[in-house]
């Protein structure tokens, strides 16, 4: 795409996680469903997912958030998630983005406590703008329902080295380990990084059976928090490498789903989840119906910029460079 349609774009961070919004300038997407058309997005259009989140226009942090019209009159707008390494399932401090974006584009009342809903690839989840007295705004997001796959697997990482963690599924598929023995600090994030990665591989080596049918592409490394007001701390590897800088939306409704399993936190009880950075998301659960939990995460996000991409047709990285290809795809 070089002429045509502006792509037009509101930046937002959520507990310092960003997100791009993107409003218009995308591809016409096939599909009825939300899930048909990021399918289309990630097949036929990946270059566009690439282009507004891929270094030079973007980096290797950044989720981008399309909106697209969805078929669910019940839901404002259908969004589709992607990050460096393709199309998510579904993005918890993203939701948070794109509601926060909402409201500042008006689409959404700002100044009183209002639910909407958004339809995404994996389902509807439904999302509540809690204005603050000091002009912030929270926004609690109600998750589709999250479930514990497998308990307690062992994984050898080759080197005498071995963790054990649960395989959990809370909108994008987690290994969560306790026993990882790190430090859960941000100026350790290269050893969390390499740590992550390799049991990464030893989950792929294993194959998906053993992880329950669940495709694990992040990896949760949890343990005590540094502030003693928070219930834990996490350092959360996404599928392209970046790390969280949130609490991670969909990484705290897996471990949500992980103690409410082992009976450690009763629904409606809070759970305070803190980032490797020290950002928080508030969280609780109730039962799901079908089984496993229905999550709810709060969190704020701020707005830092607006703007249209230009991709000039001479621009040999106008489609996105990947600068690590080191990190296998997912
Ligand atoms: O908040 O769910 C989340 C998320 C997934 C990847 C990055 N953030």
């Amino acid at each position: 795409m070089s002429a045509g349609e502006a792509i037009t774009f509101v930046d937002s961070h959520t507990e310092g996680e960003p997100t791009r919004t993107v409003l218009s300038g995308g591809p016409a997407l096939a599909g009825r469903t939300v899930a048909e058309m990021a399918a289309d997005l990630g097949g036929r259009h990946d270059w566009f997912r690439a282009a507004c989140v891929n270094e030079p226009r973007g980096h290797d942090v950044l989720v981008g958030a399309m909106l697209v019209p969805s078929p669910d009159p019940d839901c404002v707008v259908g969004v589709i998630f992607f990050n460096n390494a393709g199309v998510l399932g579904m993005c918890g401090h993203g939701t948070i983005g794109v509601v926060r974006t909402l409201a500042h584009l008006g689409r959404i009342e700002r100044s009183a406590r209002r639910t909407v809903r958004l339809d995404t690839p994996v389902g509807t989840v439904s999302a509540t703008l809690v204005p603050g007295d000091d002009g912030t705004a929270a926004v609690e997001v109600e998750n589709v329902p999250a479930r514990v796959a497998v308990r307690d697997l062992a994984l050898d990482l080759g080197g005498g080295r071995r963790v054990t963690g649960d395989v959990a599924w809370g909108g994008n598929g987690f290994y969560l380990c306790a026993d990882h023995g790190e430090r859960l600090d941000v100026g350790n994030w290269r050893a969390l990084t390499d740590l992550s990665l390799r049991i990464r591989a030893a989950l792929d080596a294993l194959g998906p059976g053993a992880a329950g049918g669940v495709r694990v592409d992040h990896v949760e490394l949890v343990g005590p928090p540094h502030d003693p007001r928070n219930s834990a701390r996490n350092f959360v590897l996404c599928p392209g490498g970046a790390y969280d800088r949130s609490p991670c939306g969909t990484g705290t409704s897996a471990k949500l789903a992980c103690l409410a399993a082992r009976g450690a936190l009763a629904p409606g009880d809070v759970w305070r989840q803190e980032s490797v950075v020290g950002s928080v998301f508030e969280s609780w659960y109730r039962a799901a119906p079908g089984g496993g939990i229905v999550p709810v995460i709060r969190g704020r996000a701020w707005i830092t910029a607006e703007g249209s991409l230009v991709l000039e047709a001479s621009d040999p990285f106008r489609h996105g460079i990947v600068p690590h290809a080191s990190v296998p795809d997912r």
